[in-house]
């Protein structure tokens, strides 16, 4: 069975927990990471190098980086309608997916460890108002491209770009600041909240 090591808290665990439970794989979970077990140990590091989660054991293969884990688990489970084997549609999934990993996804990460996870070591107001913009204007372009496609990030179906995608809208969702409107992406927050393995991962009770 494949075992996820990750404490559930962490956004890059969730899309691997969320993608599973798109797929109706069957897992376990162990808890690593802050306020769990020490990723910095020889026998975590001897699993991934760089002591972070998530990792995934799958029999005797090891991998390590969220977005590998979700391309694998997809493949693996023969999932073209989330991972396009066209060239084409698969060049858009990952044209998203590296916006999400380059860009999106790190927009927000100061703001939300000072406004969410209220860590005292993020408590520089001009760098929370840089990370609010940035990711501001972020989600304005997503705005804008989901008015276009009217469904999900690559078109009208759900893909494994939803997945990133997904995880980095709930935390502006939930980001406790002033935000533009953004009707397409609150209108997709909404499709996404529909889909059980999505609202069981995001929700506002497990920030
Ligand atoms: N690019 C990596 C980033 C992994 C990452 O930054 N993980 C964070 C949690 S979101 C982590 O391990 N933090 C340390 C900890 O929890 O101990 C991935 O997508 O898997």
């Amino acid at each position: 069975m494949l075992t996820i090591l990750g404490r559930a808290s962490s956004i890059n665990v969730r899309k691997v927990l969320w993608l599973c439970g798109e797929i109706g794989l069957d897992y376990q979970r162990e808890d690593w990471g802050q306020g769990f077990r020490d990723v910095k140990t020889p026998e975590y590091l001897a699993l991934n190098p760089n002591g972070l989660v998530p990792v995934v054991r799958d029999g005797d293969f090891v991998l390590w980086e969220s977005d590998a884990i979700v391309r694998y688990l997809a493949q693996k489970h023969g999932r073209d309608d989330l991972y396009p084997a066209e060239l084409r549609e698969r060049a858009v999934v990952e044209q998203w997916m590296n916006w999400y990993g380059t860009n999106f996804g790190q927009s927000f990460r100061y703001a939300f460890h000072a406004l969410i996870r209220k860590n005292p070591a993020y408590d520089d107001q001009g760098k929370i108002t840089e990370s609010l913009a940035a990711c501001a204007a972020r989600v304005a372009i997503l705005d804008a491209h989901l008015g276009r496609t009217g469904g999900f990030v690559a078109g009208p179906d759900f893909t494994l770009a939803d997945i990133l995608m997904g995880a980095g809208v709930n935390r502006w969702m939930q980001m406790p600041a002033d935000k533009p409107p953004c009707p397409a992406v609150a209108a997709y927050y909404e499709r996404l909240n529909a889909r059980p393995a999505y609202a069981e991962w995001f929700n506002a009770e497990q920030p």
